[in-house]
């Protein structure tokens, strides 16, 4: 019960209990959302991984079914790692995963499912060719650093290309394999693309995403064309962060060229989310015509509180994902079915947020809430200087949210106690750097919670959004342990785990607050409780 389990979500993903970490295989077969992940079955700690198995109408409530894959023969004896479907011609799913073999060796197994006409897709084969991508002594293959299928994408020729996450020595890959037939899998004479000095590529995923489309629609994995761009996400390892590339994909030599920008010296900049996200992977919703992205978020607490509250690991709401308008940044936003949630809506009209200025949001369940901000800034004058650039993150453990400032910090203060000992703030600063406005965004968690086992790092981000002539948004997900947090209207996340040991349940507050001098207004507040969602029998 959610009073000796203060932590648990009450409408991220979870399991009932145990260990659960990357998303595996989302798919949508015969009007249902399908949704895999690593997960141990014995233990709230890594390690025994199956594909654990749920599936949805709407990608908001969510119904368990027995373990799909399952270590059974000698290619995945020792585990069943990350992988992706892909949907054949005539709609039939296949999987792709990592197996490891009885020598610890990472190979890749093709499974599919046994009953086509079954949509819960229960049960699932294996190929008796498995293992169909294998490291060799010819291939020179790292044999523990081999994982992760993407989903495959069709090539014009006919050929299905597939991308398996690599490394040699430091210079992190991305191994592109072809076929004509899923099952004969012939390696590429080059990686779709690699780099210096990023270690291994964990969770590889590469898609289209439309050039100047509207908002929020989506293309088929296969689609290319003069009106697409294309996207090469990677988890890097040594830094379990998700990064992407935005660029162009040369079909004809199976090479993927990032834009100007997106790498520095070799190593990715942008990021999906800015706090604790990580393996993260999307598809083509054909019913809804849009990519969504599933994103695994580890705990920030200590392995033994994990231990003692007998689960680690939840996933983020699912989010819609498309290209900006700029071309230079992609947006995310919460997938549209997860505010059917939303109930009693509290709206303020529009006011000033003067400086020192502290407000309860009051008349909602502050600790299971969705809440969107918007601010807007009249005065520049005060803004703090910014001399050198900083590294964001870092900006955000000097300034934050007790730190005064000119125009800001001001935001939310979400799952706060009574007398605010605890609470985390998410919430904007702006600075004048090189003759504009630098938009800083952060969530921070260093007063989160009175239990110091917990890492309470603070998370941050600039935000690229011009104040002189747009409004800053802001809007939060908060539910218990979780607040998943969006700015300017998608351009820039980050989710933060917190485990706060006054606001907890109903004793939980939120506030809007300004520490800056000048004053803001607020343009908007809406506010909602979220009602309860049925994820795995809970
Ligand atoms: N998790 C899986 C691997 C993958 C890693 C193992 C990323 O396949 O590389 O549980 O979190």
């Amino acid at each position: 019960s959610s009073s000796n389990q203060p932590y648990r979500t009450a409408y991220h993903f979870q399991p009932p209990k145990n260990w659960i970490n990357d998303p595996n295989g989302p798919m949508r077969y015969k009007g249902l959302y399908h949704l895999f992940y690593q997960y141990n079955p014995k233990g709230s700690v890594w390690g025994n991984i199956v594909w654990a198995h749920s599936v949805s109408k709407d990608l908001v409530n969510w119904i368990p079914l027995d373990a799909a894959i399952f270590p059974s023969q000698p290619s995945d004896i020792n585990g069943c790692w990350s992988g992706s479907a892909t949907m054949l011609p005539g709609g039939k799913p296949v999987i792709l995963y990592t197996g490891i073999d009885p020598n610890n060796h990472q190979v890749q197994n093709l499974a599919f499912p046994k009953n086509l006409s079954d949509p819960f897709l229960r049960e699932w084969i294996k190929s008796p060719k498995n293992p169909l991508m294998a490291p060799t002594v010819a291939n020179k293959i790292n044999s523990t650093s081999f994982r992760d299928p993407t989903t495959a994408w069709k090539g014009k020729d006919g050929y299905w290309r597939v991308l398996i996450g690599n490394k040699v020595n430091s210079v992190g890959r991305a191994v592109l394999y072809k076929s004509k037939d899923f099952v004969n899998w012939v390696e590429a004479k080059q990686p779709l693309h690699s780099a210096q000095g990023t270690g291994m590529w964990e969770c590889p995923d590469f898609f289209p995403v439309l050039n100047n489309g509207p908002i929020n629609v989506g293309l088929d994995t296969s689609v290319d064309g003069d009106h697409v761009r294309h996207v090469l996400k990677v988890s890097l390892d040594d830094k379990k962060h998700d990064y992407y590339l935005i660029g162009t994909y040369d079909a004809s030599q199976d090479v993927f060229t990032p834009d100007n920008g997106f790498e520095d010296n070799s190593q990715p900049v942008l990021r999906y989310d800015y706090g604790k996200y990580y393996a993260s992977k999307t598809i083509f919703d054909d019913g809804k015509n849009r990519r969504v992205l599933f994103g695994w978020v580890n705990e920030s607490s200590s392995q033994n509180d994990d231990i003692k509250k007998g689960w680690s690991g939840i996933h983020t709401i699912p989010r819609s994902i498309w290209l900006h308008k700029s071309g230079k940044q992609l947006i995310q936003w919460p997938v549209q079915e997860i505010e059917n949630l939303r109930v009693n809506p509290v709206n303020w009209p529009t006011r000033l947020l003067k400086g020192g200025e502290l407000l309860q949001v009051n008349g909602i369940t502050a600790v299971q809430a969705d809440v969107e901000i918007s601010f807007q800034v009249r005065e520049f004058q005060k803004a703090e200087v910014l001399k050198n650039w900083a590294d964001p993150q870092i900006l955000c453990g000097m300034k934050g949210a007790g730190v005064k400032g000119g125009i800001g910090p001001f935001g939310l203060l979400v799952l706060a106690s009574k007398d605010l000992q605890e609470s985390t703030a998410v919430f904007f600063r702006i600075f004048r750097y090189q003759n504009k406005n630098l938009v800083l965004m952060c969530s921070d968690q260093s007063r989160s919670s009175l239990n110091k086992e917990n890492d309470m790092t603070p998370f941050g981000t600039f935000v690229d959004v011009d104040p002189l002539h747009e409004n800053l948004s802001l809007r939060t997900l908060i539910d218990h342990s979780v607040v998943e947090s969006f700015g300017g209207e998608g351009k820039a996340c980050i989710t933060s785990r917190v485990y706060p040991t006054l606001a907890i349940n109903e004793k939980a507050q939120l506030y809007a607050f300004n520490n800056g001098t000048s004053s803001v207004r607020i343009t908007r507040l809406s506010a909602w409780s979220m009602k309860k969602a049925n994820i795995n029998g809970n």
